[in-house]
């Protein structure tokens, strides 16, 4: 975003623009970049980016179109990790413990028809199938760092709107403190279930203004397209700031809860995954070090870590909601 601001454009809230608007935006750039105004020093990917309506689409499932995030940091400037990668490597303990398990099993999960049921301290507690999910806000496309517990990361550009827009519609209570995402939990559709390594149904937690922050990503796609099962079609959490556990995958219930919610991860492991596991790289896992990480994508186990970064880069925007707190003691 700041790319085009920098070079004189002012930029409207992306649901102002239309695709067309876009595109001639882009276009003009495009006549700038040409004649040199815009200089030099721009990452040769972001200069393509800027000139893509968003990032393009493999086309392999549904198409879902989205106008790029005008969020603060919305759209991080890394090169995304390839769609392949995206899509191959996941944690999705529904489909198997493996990495590769998800990509290779996750077929039988049946993304339509689909319900999220948003219930308890609200006023206007309600189900919402796909098709309103899908209209209730405009789409747009973020490009977030993911960060893994495990020590990998990937760039991917998502599909979705705040999730502040959807809990605003069932008006919380002033009980409500903290919200619960539950996955669905279905036998004939998730071979995982089978295992015990964890509680189901999959459950997370955040707090009310961590659920509200505009970075927490309602999640309905990736790569221009509806959501891949093995990346939790057809509806997910991404709250990049945190491990990536924290991302529950096809939600079906949202509840707001006035105590704060034990999920599935703490209940296995309380020392090792704690409700706010926010990104930190001071603080260790107490078996290994979060100090950098390995980019998926980026030449496998021989290429060079990165640093993590606190908060995993979005320290600007979301430091103030932890204001005063001891972040090794609320790991
Ligand atoms: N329901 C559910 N959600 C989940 C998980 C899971 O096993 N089950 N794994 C989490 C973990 S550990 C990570 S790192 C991310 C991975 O998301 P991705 O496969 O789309 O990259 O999903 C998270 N959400
Ligand atoms: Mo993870």
């Amino acid at each position: 975003m700041h790319l085009i601001k920098d070079h004189g454009f002012t930029h409207p809230h992306s649901s102002e623009i239309t695709p067309r608007e876009q595109f001639e935006r882009r276009r003009e750039l495009l006549r700038h970049l040409a004649t040199g105004v815009a200089g030099v020093g721009l990452a040769s990917w972001a200069a393509r980016d800027a000139l893509a309506q968003t990032t393009a689409g493999p086309g392999k499932l549904a198409k879902l179109a989205g106008s790029r995030s005008a969020v603060a940091g919305g759209m991080v400037m890394d090169k995304p990790t390839p769609y392949q990668d995206v899509t191959s490597y996941n944690n999705f303990y529904e489909f198997g413990t493996d990495k590769a398990d998800p990509a290779r099993t996750a077929g039988t999960l049946k993304p339509r028809p689909w319900t999220v049921s948003v219930e308890g301290e609200v006023g206007k507690p309600g189900t919402f199938d796909l098709d309103m999910l899908l209209k209730l806000a405009p789409i747009e496309e973020r490009i977030y760092r993911l960060r893994c517990v495990e020590g990998w990361s990937m760039v991917v550009p998502w599909m979705g709107y705040s999730l502040s827009e959807l809990i605003k519609r069932v008006e919380p209570t002033s009980k409500a403190k903290f919200v619960e995402f539950i996955t669905l939990a279905d036998k004939s559709q998730m071979p995982g279930l089978r295992s015990g390594v964890l509680d189901w149904p999959y459950t997370e937690g955040l707090r009310i203004d961590e659920a509200m922050h505009p970075l927490t990503l309602l999640t309905l796609g990736l790569y221009g397209e509806v959501l891949p099962n093995q990346n939790g079609a057809p509806v997910r959490l991404i709250v990049p700031w945190k491990y990536g556990f924290k991302s529950a995958k096809s939600i079906v219930k949202i509840r707001l809860v006035e105590k704060q919610p034990v999920s599935s991860w703490t209940r296995a492991a309380e020392q090792e995954y704690g409700f706010y596991s926010n990104v930190n790289p001071s603080v260790d896992h107490p078996r290994w070090s979060q100090a950098s990480e390995r980019r998926i994508g980026e030449g496998g186990v021989f290429a060079k870590k990165r640093p993590t970064l606190m908060f995993n880069g979005y320290e600007a925007q979301v430091a103030s909601l932890y204001a005063g707190m001891d972040l090794k003691k609320f790991y």
